[in-house]
C-alpha cells in the first residue's frame, strides 16, 4: 500500500490540519520554491505527490488538501502509520528546479523548510544559485527549547519572534543542505559571494574585524574544487558550535566558532533571510515540533 505523510509533521497527528496548511500550502504555484511532497519509497512510482496552493487560481488544490487534512489521521488509510525507515525515505521536492530533500538526515535531523538562494547579475537578471533545506536535530530542539515553547498556543507562538533566534543561538545540531542549481559556478564567484554574505554577518554579530575567521572558512575551499549543478554541500553545526562542511559527502573541514555558525544560520533564518517564505515555513515547522 502506498503510505504518504507530510514529512515535516510525522509526530503531530492531532495538529496536522493546521500545520500542513501553514507549511506546505503556503506557497503559491508561481513561487520559486513550491514544495511538493513525494514518497520516495517503493511506491514512488505511483507518483505519490501532494501539493497545495493558496493561490486563488488553484482553489481546487487547496480544497483537495484541506479535505485530506480534515480526515482523521489515525483512521484514514492514506495516513496509515509509517515505520521510521519509511518516514526517512520520504522527501520534499523544490518545485521550480525539481530538487529533492530527504525529510530526515542522519538519525534525527528533521527538515524544517526549503528555499532558494537567488542572485542578481548586474541588476539584470536573477539566477537560481542553489536550493537549500534547513534541518535540526529533533531531540536537541526539544531538549533546548521544549520547555520554553511547548505551552504556547499557536497565536502566542506566532507573536513570539524569538524562536528562530533561539534556534540560532543554542547548541542544537543543525544542517543547512545546499544543492547547486546554477551550472557555471566558479570557486572565485563563490568566494566573493560569501565574503559579502557571510562577511557582512560576521561584521554584524562579531563587531570587530573578522577577516581572519572568514579567511579560515574560505581557505577550506580549494581552487581545484568543482561544484557543478547537482553538487550537495552540507553546512552542519555539531555539538560545541563546530561548523563542519562536506561536499558530496566528503568532509572538507571543521571550524569551531559560535560566531561563524551564527553568521551562516542567519543567512537562512535570520532577520534578512535569502528566502522569506522558507523562513516562515521553518517557523511553522518549529511550532509544530515544539508545541504539545
Ligand atoms: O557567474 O558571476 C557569476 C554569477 C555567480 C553568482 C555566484 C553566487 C554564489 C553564491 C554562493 C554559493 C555558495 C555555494
Ligand atoms: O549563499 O552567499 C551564500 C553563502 C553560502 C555559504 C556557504 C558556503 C559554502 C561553500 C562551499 C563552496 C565549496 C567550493
Amino acid at each position: 500500500m502506498v503510505s504518504l505523510r507530510f514529512p515535516f509533521l510525522f509526530s503531530q497527528p492531532p495538529k496536522l490540519p493546521h500545520r500542513i496548511s501553514s507549511t506546505t500550502s503556503s506557497r503559491s504555484f508561481s513561487s520559486a520554491t513550491t514544495a511538493v511532497l513525494v514518497a520516495a519509497s517503493a511506491a514512488a512510482s505511483a507518483a505519490a505527490i501532494v501539493a497545495a496552493s493558496k493561490d486563488p487560481k488553484h482553489p481546487f488544490l487547496q480544497n483537495a488538501l484541506n479535505s485530506l487534512l480534515s480526515s482523521n489521521c489515525s483512521s484514514a488509510p492514506l495516513w496509515g502509520s509509517l515505520s521510521l525507515a519509511e518516514k526517512s525515505s520520504s522527501a520534499v521536492v523544490e518545485y521550480k528546479n525539481g530538487i529533492s530533500f530527504p525529510s530526515i538526515l542522519g538519525d534525527s535531523r528533521r527538515l524544517l523548510g526549503i528555499g532558494l538562494r537567488k542572485k542578481s547579475i548586474f541588476g539584470l537578471k536573477n539566477i537560481d544559485v542553489y536550493a537549500f533545506g534547513v534541518y535540526a536535530d529533533e531531540n536537541g530542539l526539544k531538549e533546548s527549547l521544549g520547555e520554553k515553547y511547548e505551552k504556547l498556543s499557536t497565536s502566542e507562538f506566532k507573536e513570539n519572534k524569538e524562536c528562530n533566534e533561539d534556534l540560532i543561538d543554542n547548541d542544537i545540531d543543525m544542517t543547512v543542505r545546499l544543492q547547486i542549481v546554477y551550472s557555471k559556478l566558479s570557486i572565485r564567484s563563490v568566494r566573493s559571494a560569501f565574503e559579502q554574505s557571510v562577511g557582512s554577518r560576521l561584521q554584524k554579530f562579531g563587531g570587530s574585524d573578522n577577516k581572519e575567521l572568514l579567511q579560515r572558512f574560505t581557505s577550506q575551499f580549494k581552487d581545484e574544487y568543482k561544484i557543478p549543478r547537482g553538487s550537495v554541500i552540507d553546512l552542519s553545526r555539531e555539538r560545541g558550535h563546530v561548523l563542519r562542511t562536506t561536499i558530496d559527502g566528503k568532509e572538507v573541514g571543521s571550524i569551531q566558532s559560535k560566531l561563524l555558525c551564527r553568521s551562516i544560520l542567519d543567512l537562512y533564518i535570520g532577520e534578512d533571510p535569502f528566502d522569506r517564505q522558507a523562513k516562515e515555513d521553518i517557523e511553522h515547522s518549529l511550532a509544530s515540533l515544539l508545541q504539545k
